[in-house]
């Protein structure tokens, strides 16, 4: 199947914001070509080998690709990108965004690996001057096990949300963006970013309860995020979409329902997207046309069904990458996230 080489939207060319998606042997030699225009580079069921030496951040994201060979994420841009490396913080800027990744090797405390990398990266943008944080991934080791009693996942979020609150005290919520969290292999907690110098658009799900308001059976801190961000307009608008479940309200449905919770999850990217109105009044943004949808699959004898339902339904302009990854919670079975440039 060819990949869709490149998504621009009509106000990405003001800025050129550029993401390719595709299998990583045949996209290495674009990562040369374009060297010093690489924001982050994502490579997907690679080694484990976190951060790489390159021009550019360039990290390995463990988890199994579900439908073969490794694949590559590149975020490019049409500017000269300024490539910076602090121990195991890489990042690059072109004067208008800011793109990174941390990948350290976590300790017996996961709650505080994640506090020091929220610390780390909400002063790495404040220092840089670009203060509007638009999407954070997630990659959290062994996610759903037990340290000190409690799931890592829900010590992960009290990590981050002891950052997020150390730089905004009461204003936090303000400044939660696009995430998702999910699972990985291998032994580091790894954390991409994208940022402006103006803050996005946090958007919300009418259908879910705000995450950071989720009741306490969810853990003794919410999770800081919101369902969506979108990009301010010097970035063309992009959407980013936050991970999407399958949960209504703040509970999961579908338990052991691998397609119903497929079908919720769509329901829910829907709603959020009602929303995403554009000035003339028409939806700008469909889940089937995305630049790049990414499908979180906890179970591989779950993939095919869930492959053969997405992939009916997608536009060919959209690039669709398939991992295995547990999620964050364990009653889920698939999630759903994105980028619509
Ligand atoms: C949920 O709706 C599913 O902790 O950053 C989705 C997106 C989820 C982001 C995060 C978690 C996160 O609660 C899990």
């Amino acid at each position: 199947m060819m990949t869709p080489a490149l998504q621009t939207s009509p106000g990405a060319r003001e800025t050129g914001l550029t993401l390719r998606v595709g299998p990583a042997g045949r996209l290495a030699a674009e990562l040369d070509k374009e060297r010093g225009r690489v924001l982050l580079a994502v490579r997907y069921g690679g080694p484990a080998s976190g951060l790489r030496d390159a021009d550019h951040p360039f990290v390995d994201v463990p988890n199994s690709v579900l439908d073969g060979a490794p694949q590559l994420e590149i975020w490019g841009t049409p500017a000269p990108a300024a490539r910076f490396r602090r121990g195991e913080l890489a990042w690059a800027e072109d004067g208008r965004v800011l793109f990174g990744c941390r990948s350290r090797r976590v300790g017996d405390d996961i709650e505080a690996d994640a506090f020091e990398t929220y610390r780390e990266l909400l002063a790495l943008l404040d220092e840089r001057g670009y203060p509007g944080l638009q999407r954070v991934w997630n990659y959290v080791p062994q996610i759903n096990e037990t340290q000190r009693g409690v799931e890592r996942y829900k010590r992960f979020n009290v990590g981050r949300a002891r950052g997020f609150e150390e730089r905004f005290g009461e204003t936090a919520e303000q400044h939660f963006s696009a995430a998702s969290a999910v699972g990985t292999v291998g032994e580091a907690l790894i954390v991409c970013f994208a940022a402006g110098r103006e803050p996005g658009t946090h958007v919300e799900n009418p259908r879910q309860v705000s995450a950071h308001r989720y009741p306490p059976e969810y853990g003794p801190k919410s999770p800081s995020f919101a369902r969506g961000t979108f990009a301010p307009a010097s970035w063309g608008r992009a959407l980013f979409l936050s991970g999407t479940g399958s949960v209504v309200g703040h509970e999961t449905v579908h338990r052991g329902d691998p397609l119903g919770q497929l079908e919720e999850s769509l329901t829910n990217v829907d709603a959020l997207l009602e929303g995403a109105v554009g000035r003339s009044g028409r939806r700008r943004h469909d889940v089937v046309r995305f630049g790049l949808l990414k499908t979180y699959v906890r179970s591989p004898e779950h993939f095919p069904a869930i492959r053969d339902a997405l992939a009916r339904r997608l536009d060919p302009s959209t690039s669709a990458i398939y991992l295995k990854a547990d999620l964050c919670r364990a009653d889920l079975l698939v999630e759903l996230e994105g980028v619509s440039l």
